[in-house]
């Protein structure tokens, strides 16, 4: 096995088994061994948790013990954060997003993500944090004449926040693209709402991009 691999395991298995200093020290030493800090959370941490999500849903994990596991995803991505950050492209706005997670739902580490790499990639983000009432998307994106607005959502039962944020949008005369994400959510899902749909946080970034003309 080599560094790498090696080191992407140590991270899963830190968040898997809830061992907050040996998630923090992995990701200390994926950052020594010049692993993307991208690859350590989206191969390594999101790995973990997503299992300790799937224990959870088959009742072999309690609530506390999920919670546990994403504190210490979130310690180990404070690590990671001031690398994830240096941005190449220094450093014209390409475009104002105001982001959120839907109202209901408080999941907002893959939402964080997404902004941070938006923010890596140029973008000047209003993060309007997490279980965001519709009606703050609006204001917002009116305030700062958003070019593009983005709504994540973890959960089956509040991805209709989704269509509700589109539909508030539109109701009110904004016409910018509306970016989505979200486990729960899919491409179909994103079609029929009228939005856009980005898989992960670095695809966001591409996806945002050609959402306002300055993609590949
Ligand atoms: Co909860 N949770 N959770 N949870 N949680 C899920 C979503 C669940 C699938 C677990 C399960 O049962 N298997 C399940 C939902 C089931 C359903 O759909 N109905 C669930 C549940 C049920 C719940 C509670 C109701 C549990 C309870 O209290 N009984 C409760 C919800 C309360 C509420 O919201 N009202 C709850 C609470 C929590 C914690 C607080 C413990 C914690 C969240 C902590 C936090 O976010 N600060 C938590 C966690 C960690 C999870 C799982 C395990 C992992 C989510 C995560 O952080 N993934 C999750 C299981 C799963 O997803 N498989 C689960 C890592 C992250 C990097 O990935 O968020 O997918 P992700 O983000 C990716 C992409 O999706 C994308 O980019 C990101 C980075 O690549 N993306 C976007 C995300 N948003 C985007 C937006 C974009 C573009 C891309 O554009 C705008």
């Amino acid at each position: 096995m080599s560094d790498k691999e090696s080191i992407l395991n140590e991270l899963e298995n830190s968040v898997k088994s809830l061992q907050q200093e040996a998630a923090v020290e992995a990701a200390k030493k994926a950052l020594a061994a010049g692993v993307s800090p991208v690859d350590a959370i989206e191969n390594g941490l999101a790995k973990g948790i997503r299992e300790v999500g799937d224990k959870f849903a088959r009742k072999e994990m309690f609530v506390v013990e999920l919670i546990y596991a994403a504190t210490i995803m979130e310690d180990a991505i404070k690590v990671l954060e001031p690398e994830l950050k240096r941005s190449k492209e220094k450093r014209h706005v390409v475009a104002t997003v105001v982001l959120g997670t839907v109202s209901g739902d408080i999941h907002d580490i893959g939402k964080n993500l997404v902004r941070i790499m938006l923010e890596a990639g140029g973008f000047e983000v209003h993060d309007l944090g997490k279980d965001v009432p519709t009606e703050n998307f609006v204001q917002k994106a009116k305030e700062v004449d958003a070019g593009i607005a983005g709504a994540s959502s973890l959960m089956t039962t509040t991805v209709s926040g989704q269509k509700d944020v589109v539909d508030a949008l539109r109701a009110s005369g904004l016409k910018m693209p509306v970016m989505v994400g979200g486990a729960a959510v899919s491409e179909e899902w994103a079609k029929e709402i009228g939005a856009t749909y980005a898989s992960d946080a670095g695809s966001a970034v591409e996806i945002a991009k050609q959402l306002v003309g300055k993609g590949a």
